[in-house]
Parts: C-alpha cells; structure tokens; sequence
C-alpha cells in the first residue's frame, strides 16, 4: 500500500442525525447526501430507563437494511436527577451503565451526552431569514433576557444583566406580538429536537428550584462524580463516552455550566483520567465564544475527540449569534478541517463527524423537518465540509 492509499483510511466518517423513524428526513435521504453511517437515539425510551438489547438490535436492523451503519448514539440522556444529585440518582446511573453495557453488545461503542442543567440547546428564533432567503437558527439575546424577566419572571434575574442589556430587552418585549411572544416561549421551554424533555412554564420554574444551591463548582463536581462513577463500566464494555459542550457556552437563567470552554474541558479530563472520558468537539457550541480558539482546542484534545459536529455560527456585539453557512461565520473550518486530519492520522483512525444543522432551502422550505435537521441545509453543509477536507488531504501531498 503506498502512503497515500494508507492515509485515505484517515479521512472523517460521514454521518447525519437521523431521529428514527418519524424522522420526515429519510435513511434513503441521507444515504444518498453521501453518508455512510447514522447518528441517532431511542427517543421513545423515557429518560433514566435502561435501553434493552433486543430495542437496539431492532433499531441497528432499520439502518443496516437502509445500508448505513449506526456510528455513535446522540445521546443517552442523563437524568436530571444525575446532575443535581438528589432522589433516585444512585438507580440512574446503575441504569446508565446497563445501558452502555447492552450498547457494546450490539457493537455501538461511541456515546454523547451532554450536562447542561434543564436545558439543553437553546435558540430564540427557528426560521431567522438569511441574505439568501434560506431559513437559520438563532439565539438572540434581547428576546431571551425578554423571556427571563418578563415571561419566566424569575426573582432577581434583572441583577445578571447590564443596564443596555435590560433596555434592549424591554424595547424588544414591547414590540413583539403576542403570537411571537408565545413563540418565543415555545422555542426556549418546549424542548428542541433531540432535547429530551419538554416543559410548561409552571413546570419549568419548578424544575428550575432544582438548582438553588448548585453552582459551577458544584455542578462540575457532580459530573466528575457521574464520570468517577460510570467510566469503569465504559472501559469494561469498550464505549468512548464524549462530552457535547453546552450550547451556547455560558451560563443562562441562573444555572451554571461547565463545559463551556478550554479550560472546562481541561479541569474534566484531568479530574477523570480515563480514555473512556471523551469530547464531542461541537464547533457551533465552542464557536459562539471569541475565547475558544478552536484549531487549539483540536490540537489540544486531539487524544480525547471521538465525534465532531462541525457547524458555523456569526456573533455580533450584543450576544447575539445565527448559524451561518457551515463555511462562513466566525468558525475557522479551514484550520479546524487541517487540525482534525492531523490528528486521525497519528491516531489511525477515521473519526466520525456530521454536518451540524443546516438551514432550511429549497424543498425543504416546504416541509415540516425538526429545526436545524432539514435534508438538504445538511446536504449542502456535508458537500461543502467534505469537499474542504479532501481538498486540504490531497494538497498535503503536492
Ligand atoms: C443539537 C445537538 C444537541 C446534542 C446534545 C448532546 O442540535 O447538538 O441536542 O445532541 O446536547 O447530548
């Protein structure tokens, strides 16, 4: 084999997020973007119970008869009740384990998940128009402070921002249509594809109360608690579990995060060791940040990333960010792309990646997809991000 056949084996496994069967984005759809293999999860199994072997194989069969592959498991929820460690949480870890267990049995070896409290992605607006006409997410900051104080009215939320921030927040409250207001509630509480849970508002101040008393530090503890404690059964069973970083990157309505940032993902792996302990690198997440200087950060974790989501999001002063077209935006896909190569070719191995969202054009304008999985905003993301990755592999050769 000369050494460019053996390097082609480096290249990233094409994915997409497939929500199972009632997904209106087909396996067929997918499969013919050009991917080989499926992201996906048992979203009808509630959170905290275990997933049996015969409801994975059932659902590994769907996806090879559609000749793909199940390439990792986005995500297996962890229970609230993990994060704040209070109740039942000793029974939802057991059952987590379990889980991996029955995972690694079927042959699923890599798992997301993520440690977002309540929450977990968080956008104001699911069809921001773009210059093109095409449909994107959006997390705009006044509206969301305008959902904190005036529709959530939680205590004391006016102390957390800045005196700009509450004007801007006021203005753009009042010129919101009860129909966007509602809306807007929608967006944020009622859960986005993949969210797991979904709330009212009654509930969601409830679950909020929750959280009185945990802050980063102690949140952080609680994961490294998590991780202490399910990492044995993921090195016996041969699972990768990877890290999804909360999105977006800082903390929101009172509760903390902690893996927002560099150094979050530094404290996480020097807490628990383990190879099993790993990272989904989310560029959409990181990149909301100016500080996480993502190219570093693949270069830095390189040892530890498992699974990457590649997408581009477009900051402006004010906090707000929308998810660009996945080569523009503020996101260096040029050097992350080069980063990446670098690093499954001194592992050896082809990590697997999926174009992060997409917006919503053409066709699927007129079609009721989940919001940031259209078929073709995805289709068109993947052909771009593969183009880029084999244009940078073969010119490493000239
Ligand atoms: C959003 C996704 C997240 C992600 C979870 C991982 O599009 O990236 O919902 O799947 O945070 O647990």
């Amino acid at each position: 084999m000369n050494k460019k056949t053996e390097d082609k084996n480096y290249l990233m496994r094409q994915t997409m997020r497939w929500f199972g069967p009632s997904d209106p984005v087909r396996l067929s759809d997918i499969r013919q973007a050009g991917c080989s293999g499926v992201v996906t999860a048992l979203h009808h199994i509630p959170n905290g119970e275990p997933w049996s072997r015969e409801e994975i194989l059932q659902r590994r069969g769907i996806i090879e008869d559609a000749g793909l592959t199940w390439d990792v498991v986005e995500s297996v929820p962890v229970h609230e009740s993990i994060k704040t460690r209070t109740g039942r949480y000793a029974e939802y870890v057991r059952n987590y384990g379990e889980t991996l267990r029955n995972l690694s049995a079927c042959g699923i070896h890599t798992v997301t998940y993520n440690f977002m409290p309540v929450l977990d992605w968080t956008r104001t607006d699911l069809s921001y128009p773009v210059a093109d006409g095409s449909l994107a997410l959006r997390f705009e900051k006044a509206a969301f402070i305008a959902f904190d104080l005036f529709i959530l009215q939680r205590k004391d939320a006016e102390k957390e921002y800045t005196t700009a921030e509450l004007k801007r927040a006021e203005l753009r409250w009042e010129q919101m249509s009860g129909e966007e207001r509602l809306r807007l509630q929608r967006n944020i509480i009622a859960g986005l594809p993949g969210s797991e849970e979904s709330f009212t508002i009654d509930q969601f101040r409830s679950i909020l109360d929750t959280y009185q008393g945990i802050d980063a530090a102690k949140l952080r503890a609680h994961l490294v608690g998590f991780l202490r404690e399910i990492m044995p059964v993921a090195e016996e069973a041969g699972i990768k579990m990877v890290v999804h970083p909360d999105d977006p990157p800082d903390p929101i309505l009172g509760l903390p995060r902690v893996v927002s940032t560099a150094s979050d993902v530094r404290a996480l792996f020097e807490a628990v060791p383990s190879d099993a302990n790993g990272l989904c690198f989310c560029t959409g997440s990181f990149g909301v940040r100016a500080d996480n200087e993502l190219p570093e950060m693949v270069r830095l974790f390189g040892d530890r990333i498992h699974f990457v989501h590649l997408r581009s999001t477009r900051r402006n002063e004010q906090g707000d960010f929308f998810e660009d077209n996945h080569l523009e935006g503020d996101v260096d896909m040029y050097n992350v792309i080069k980063e990446l190569l670098g690093i499954m070719k001194t592992r050896k191995v082809s990590v697997p990646m999926r174009p992060d969202h997409g917006h919503q054009m053409l066709d699927d304008l007129d079609k009721k997809t989940n919001p940031g999985y259209s078929g073709i905003g995805r289709l068109r993301g993947l052909a771009e991000l593969r183009g880029l990755e084999m244009g940078i592999h073969r010119s490493s050769y000239v």
